[in-house]
């Protein structure tokens, strides 16, 4: 049997065309309950605890340039990237194949991988509830060196997620807005403002939150502007968003708007190809986390 094998009670949790054409329409999708096994979260909230103590399975060759908080950074928001490269745990939930189908389902992909993955803590706080936001962004505006407009991201909250606890906020239909590709706000607490803009361009704006039960995943479009809520919970928050590829994705030379040149993250981990470009299929990097059957 292949990794990429589900059984049939799998099978009767994956979108159906409805699903798939809603995630078309609005950007994002939230799954059935019980998509991701209890035991394969508690591990991954294990793993975590552990990765925040300075455990890790495997080290990065570098240790700046990208999201990577570490003890004596403060008490306020965590943010690590590519956590799945350096501990087991989190790399178990980051390929877990049912993910993989889900997105490949929405996307339309034969296949899919990793690309980048973050785990997220906020802290509660009533007192300065907005130092627990995260800004408005689109995560495709980070990648510019990706040629796919079809990046797709896995929100995966490791308990379940009230409005109260932070949840991951999308703007449905955003993804179809023409003009995004500088809405890179991930540090930006006012939400208010930035939907404001948006309504004085004429956008219609509808937030919605993803509420999620504990084994649920909500899934957003590269391109759908996202936030998230406070945490006035009185608990803390921890998610792990697993950035997906479809298979198609390739590095790119890009340059922005004032013409400067983009690189990301990702182009200094992996493999080169033999023109020299960033091989965004790297296995060691980018593992493939579904592949539709023969
Ligand atoms: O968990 C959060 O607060 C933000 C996560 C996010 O931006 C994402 O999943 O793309």
């Amino acid at each position: 049997m292949s990794a990429f094998t589900l059984t049939p009670e799998q099978v009767a949790l994956l979108p159906d065309d409805t699903d798939v054409a809603f995630y078309r329409e609005n950007g994002y999708y939230i799954s059935k309950e019980g998509v991701l096994p209890e035991a394969l979260i508690d591990s991954a909230y294990d793993g975590s605890q552990r990765f925040y103590a300075g455990e890790r399975d495997a080290v990065l060759p570098f240790d700046t340039g990208f999201s990577n908080w570490k003890a004596g950074d403060g008490d306020g928001q965590r943010n690590n990237e590519f956590v799945s490269l350096q501990k087991k745990e989190l790399k178990a939930l980051a390929v877990y194949p049912m993910l993989g189908a889900i997105a490949a389902r929405l996307t339309g992909s034969a296949s899919v991988r990793l690309l980048d993955d973050q785990l997220i803590y906020k802290p509660s706080n009533g007192a300065n509830a907005s130092s627990t936001i995260t800004g408005w962004h689109a995560d495709r505006a980070y990648w510019g060196t990706c040629s796919s407009d079809n990046l797709i991201t896995a929100w995966v909250p490791l308990h379940s997620v009230e409005v109260n606890r932070s949840p991951l906020v999308v703007m449905a239909g955003s993804h179809r807005w023409q003009g995004t590709q500088d809405v890179r706000f991930f540090n930006n607490q006012d939400l208010a403002g930035l939907e404001e803009k948006f309504r004085e361009q004429g956008r219609e704006v509808r937030v919605v939150p993803m509420t999620l039960k504990k084994g649920q995943v909500s899934f957003h479009h590269g391109w759908t502007i996202h936030a998230s809520f406070a945490n006035t919970s009185g608990q803390p928050r921890l998610s792990y968003a697993v950035h997906l590829q479809d298979g198609e994705n390739h590095y790119r030379p890009f340059r922005n708007a004032q013409g400067r040149e983009i690189h990301i993250f990702d182009e200094k981990l992996c493999r080169t190809l033999p023109n020299g470009d960033p091989d965004f299929s790297d296995p060691a990097v980018f593992p493939t986390v579904w592949s539709d059957p023969a």
